[in-house]
Formats: structure tokens, C-alpha cells, sequence
């Protein structure tokens, strides 16, 4: 097939997620043209299958808001017809839906352009309910030739809060296990790791008291990987917790599979979450994730087993999760080796792409 892949290009998971889906697609045989502003992170150039088409929004004296929708609309009509694409698939349902069904309406008299839709998360739970887009994201959702969501939870909620009857199909992010995996840790104090794109959402200032709180029984240090408006504030915290030696902020990594395994415990403290793919790479790496009990993650992480999910903002009871992590050598192996086991046996490649290819399959055929 010849696939257009649209998504915001720039650091975050449904960016990451359409970014490995278009390599894994174009690895299995498929044509990939990603329509994006800018070059998607994770996307090496010259590889076989894969074409990047940079859309480029004019901008005049008169725009404050250069149009970037209609901008993407006219590359991905042009694009469509050029390489002759079966279908579009966007990741995020704003705006890129709404361009995609532009696109599609361009070429409707000459030929047929069906788009899907992914669902991650903030453009239903936050994004979309704004009231100057929730009409525009029900609409976008309702013209989409078909739907998926990360999770479970995600389907439940786009329905309830928008009451579409479109069916959707959930599709659990992946993970590439040959390429996520555990290796020999470094020596020393033990690591926890966090990694996001440390926005509000996150709680990345949780990570920092979880700190804190650890280090008053054992000895630990955290990586602090991703970059955002909390990172800020979480480096002035780790000062005034006296703490700046025992904290290392990254920034932006590219190859967080390189980083994961030298950790033993991954800190996942966010407000929200529709799936949580930062717990899947890790938990493929042998890292076990100390995580709240929101959105998604329950369908990804089970609690006592592979992971422990504790409420949002107890502070308390996740750092005593960690601690247990540290304390007990056995407890930890065990639920290492189980993390990695969820994450090749449920959430590898092999298993999640095939699911996209059939509801391209099924798009095809109009059904
Ligand atoms: O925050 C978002 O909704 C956007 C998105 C992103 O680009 O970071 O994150 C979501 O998509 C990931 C990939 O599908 C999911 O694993 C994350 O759980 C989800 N984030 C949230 O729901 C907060």
C-alpha cells in the first residue's frame, strides 16, 4: 500500500508512534510518505520506502495565524496524487483530520482518498473539549473512513464525551523488542529514569519529591530525559531540594533505548494518560515502572506484577514503591523480567502492526 502519514513531527508519543509505524510499514513492504512541518523525530533519511514532504505555510502581512491546516490539505492533495497514495493516516485528530477530509474532498471528483484517524489522548481528553473545537473534532471524527484510539479507556471516553457512533478501533502503541531490550546496568548508585515532554500533564515536579523522598532511605539517582515548560521549574526544585548532583536532565534524547536500560525503575507520575508509551519502552528494556492510575495504563501495566500504579500526587506511596524496588533484589528481578515479558508477548511490533494493516484493509474495501 501507499501510505500518507501526517502527525506532529516534534517530540512527543503520537509523533514517536506514527514515526515507528511508518518504518515498520515501509520494513514490511508498504510506501510511506510523511506529510509533516518538519522532519518527525526518530525518522533517519535514505531509508528504502520512505519519502518526507515538508509542508511549508506561506505567510503575509494580513495572517496572524498563518493557515498551517489548509497549507497541510493542499500537500497532502498534491502528494495523494502525485505518488497516487491509497489512503491517509493522521495521528492527532487536530487539525490534521480536518486537513485530511480538505485533502480528500479535493480529489473526490477524480478519485477516492479515505483518511484514518489515531487518537492519543490530549486531543480528546483536553484539547478537543475546548468549546472552540469540540464541533470541529466531533465533525473531523465522524467524516474519518475509520478511528483508532491507543486504548481502551480512549475509545470509552471519545465516545462518551462526544457520543460519535463511528466504530473505533483500539490499538495499543508497540514497541520494537529486538531494538528495546535490557542490557548489563552500570555500576553504582541505582537509577530511576523519567522521559517525556514535560508538560503540565506529566507532573515532572513529582519526580523530583518521589526523589527526594527515596533518598531519605536508599541511595538513587534520576535521569530526567525530554525537554518542556516543566523542566525549568523541576531544576529550580531539585536546587532547593539540594539535590542538583543527584538529578541529571538530558534533554531531548533520540535514542532513549540506549538510556532506559541503565535504569531500574522508570517514574511515571502523570495527571493523564491514554496508554503511556514511555512505560512500554521501558518495560521492554527490563525497566519496571512506578506509575499512576490513570487513562490507559491499567490496560498496560498490572499493578503488583509488571509495574505498580499508585494515585495521582501521592507522593508518598510511590516513592515507597520505589523503594521497595531497591531494597529487594528479588522483587525486582521478578518484576523486571515479567515487564519485559508484557512488552514482547503483548505490545511487540509483530503483534500491534498487523492491526493497523487490517483496518487499512478494511478502509479499502469501503467497508
Ligand atoms: O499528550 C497527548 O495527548 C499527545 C501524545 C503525545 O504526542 O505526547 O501523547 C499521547 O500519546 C501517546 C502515544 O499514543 C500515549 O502513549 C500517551 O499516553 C498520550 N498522552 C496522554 O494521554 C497525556
Amino acid at each position: 500500500m501507499k501510505i500518507g502519514i501526517t502527525c506532529y513531527p516534534t517530540y512527543g508519543g503520537s509523533g514517536i508512534v506514527a514515526t515507528e509505524l511508518g518504518l515498520e510499514l515501509a520494513a514490511r513492504g508498504h510506501e510511506i510518505h510523511f506529510i509533516t512541518y518538519a522532519n518527525p523525530i526518530r525518522l533517519d533519511a535514505g531509508l528504502p520506502r520512505i519519502h518526507y514532504h515538508e509542508v511549508e505555510v506561506t505567510s503575509y502581512p494580513l495572517f496572524q495565524y498563518p493557515p498551517y491546516c489548509l497549507a497541510l490539505a493542499s500537500r497532502m492533495a498534491e502528494v495523494a496524487e502525485q505518488y497516487s497514495l491509497d489512503l491517509l493516516h493522521v495521528h492527532y485528530a487536530i487539525p490534521h483530520s480536518i486537513s485530511a477530509l480538505l485533502a480528500k474532498q479535493m480529489l473526490a471528483s477524480r478519485r477516492r482518498l479515505p483518511f484514518i484517524t489515531t487518537l492519543h489522548g490530549t486531543d480528546i481528553t483536553l484539547v478537543g473539549q475546548e468549546p472552540s473545537y469540540f464541533g470541529i473534532t466531533k465533525f473531523s471524527m465522524e467524516q474519518s473512513d475509520a478511528i483508532t484510539t491507543v486504548s481502551d479507556y480512549l475509545r470509552q471516553r471519545t465516545t462518551e464525551v462526544f457520543g460519535i457512533s463511528n466504530p473505533i478501533h483500539a490499538i495499543g502503541n508497540f514497541v520494537n523488542t529486538q531494538l528495546y531490550r535490557p542490557a548489563p546496568r552500570p555500576e553504582g548508585e541505582p537509577r530511576m529514569i523519567h522521559v517525556s515532554n514535560f508538560r503540565p500533564v506529566k507532573r515532572v515536579l513529582d519526580c523530583i519529591r518521589i526523589l527526594a523522598r527515596v533518598r531519605q532511605q536508599v541511595s538513587a539517582h534520576l535521569l530526567m530525559a525530554g525537554d518542556g515548560p516543566e523542566r525549568g521549574p523541576a531544576e529550580r526544585l531539585a536546587r532547593e531540594l539540594g539535590m542538583e548532583h543527584d538529578v541529571t536532565f538530558l534533554g531531548k534524547q533520540d535514542h532513549v533505548e540506549r538510556l532506559f536500560p541503565r535504569a531500574k525503575v522508570l517514574l511515571m507520575p502523570s495527571e493523564h494518560e491514554a496508554f503511556g508509551l514511555a512505560a512500554l519502552e521501558g518495560m521492554a528494556c527490563g525497566v519496571v515502572p512506578v506509575a499512576t492510575q490513570v487513562g490507559g495504563v491499567a490496560e498496560l501495566i498490572t499493578a503488583g506484577v509488571d509495574g505498580f500504579l499508585e494515585p495521582v500526587g501521592d507522593i508518598e506511596s510511590q516513592a515507597a514503591r520505589v523503594i521497595q524496588l531497591l531494597t529487594s533484589e528479588s522483587l525486582f528481578n521478578r518484576m523486571s523480567e515479567a515487564a519485559r515479558t508484557t512488552a514482547v508477548t503483548c505490545f511487540d511490533t509483530s503483534a500491534i502492526i498487523p492491526r493497523y494493516e487490517a483496518v487499512y484493509e478494511q478502509v479499502l474495501q469501503g467497508r
